[in-house]
């Protein structure tokens, strides 16, 4: 997956990218019914962010994951990203002001939508999104 050419610089160089404030990801609304579904993501923020879909272990929260030293989670068992400016699907991440889409087939279940450019995950840019029947 490819990955936004401006990743943010640490604003800290004691804390590294945890050193980057908080940041968030709302889901509006936090729950849909299973089938497809369109993820439209408007970026309110100053930074350039991405948005992917990740099954929520059962036992687990949003921003449980475990973040490597690059400030990223894992991607494995993603369902989808959106993360192209103004377009769909996997791109270069998405710009201040920009929107980004993507469809995806969700079964029932628990979700967790989550940035993962360096250290925005642990800034708090995670949230569950739950499908039901
Ligand atoms: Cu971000």
């Amino acid at each position: 997956m490819m990955r936004g050419p401006d990743r943010p610089a640490p604003s800290n160089s004691r804390t590294g990218w945890y050193g980057m404030g908080m940041m968030r990801l709302v889901a509006r609304p936090a729950a849909v019914p299973a089938g497809r579904v369109t993820l439209r993501v408007v970026n309110a923020g100053s930074l350039t962010h991405e948005v992917i879909v990740l099954p929520l272990p059962t036992g687990r929260a949003a921003g449980e994951r475990a973040v490597g030293p690059d400030g990223r989670v894992s991607e494995a068992g993603s369902l989808g990203e959106a993360s192209r400016s103004c377009g769909s699907g996997a791109g270069g991440g998405i710009v201040s002001g920009a929107a980004a889409w993507t469809t995806v087939t969700l079964r029932p279940g628990r979700y967790e939508l989550l940035c993962n450019l360096p250290g925005h995950y642990a800034a708090g840019m995670h949230t569950e999104l739950d499908v039901t029947r």
